[in-house]
Formats: structure tokens, C-alpha cells, sequence
């Protein structure tokens, strides 16, 4: 095989592998908290037909700041819903809004709008 052959052979292999991740990888993003100067573990969420990331992976023992920013203005989307932190809030559309969480135990934890429609998880390990 020539270098060239090599080449075009390589790139062909990273791009079967490349479509075939794409399909199998499960749907979503995950994005991990960065724990900011607040002493918070930060993470933006966008709001629009579904919230992006919609997994968040935090660490145990730390308070999170979830900040939730809402580009949409249909109602489905109006309220975000942490239930297991007894937490909601309304989200105007075109505002950051901030969520403080405490520190918690390593879980999954559920954030969905008012109806249960759109949701998203945190993980925290
Ligand atoms: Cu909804």
C-alpha cells in the first residue's frame, strides 16, 4: 500500500467510525460543572424544544449552580422542576436564571418543566 492509499484508507475508517458513533452513542450531551470562584459547580443549560445539556455530571459534596437560559417562548418550557431538590423556577424568556442546589449525594437527579415533557438529568458522583 502507498502512503497515499494509507491515507485515503485512514480517513475512510474514522469516518465509518465516525458515522457509526453518531448512531450509537446515546442522544444528548453530557457536560460536566465547572466549579467556579462562587464555590458553586456551574453549569448553563439553554432551553429551546428540550434542554442543552441535558445531562449534567456534578461531584458529591459541593453545591451546584444550575443557570438556565430560555430561548423559546413556547408555555411548555415556562417552568423548570427539581423535584428532589424542592426546587422551581420560572424562566422569562431571554433571562439567566440561576438555581442554587446544595451539596448532595452521589444520585441521579431529574429536571423537567411544569408538565414532565422536556426533561434532563444531573449525575453526581
Ligand atoms: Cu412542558
Amino acid at each position: 500500500m502507498t502512503l497515499d492509499q494509507l491515507i485515503v484508507t485512514l480517513v475512510g475508517a474514522i469516518a465509518i467510525a465516525g458515522v457509526g458513533a453518531f448512531f450509537l452513542l446515546p442522544k444528548g450531551s453530557e457536560t460536566r460543572a465547572v466549579l467556579g470562584s462562587s464555590g458553586f459547580q456551574e453549569a448553563m443549560v439553554l432551553v429551546k424544544g428540550g434542554y442543552e445539556p441535558d445531562l449534567i455530571v456534578a461531584d458529591a459534596g459541593k453545591p451546584i449552580r444550575l443557570t438556565f437560559l430560555r430561548e423559546e417562548s413556547g408555555a411548555c418550557s415556562e417552568r423548570v422542576v427539581l423535584a428532589d431538590f424542592h426546587k422551581s423556577a420560572e424562566l422569562p424568556e431571554g433571562q439567566q436564571v440561576s438555581i442554587d442546589l446544595p451539596a448532595a449525594r452521589a444520585g441521579e437527579y431529574l429536571f423537567q418543566c411544569g408538565m414532565g415533557m422536556l426533561r434532563g438529568k444531573l449525575v453526581i458522583r
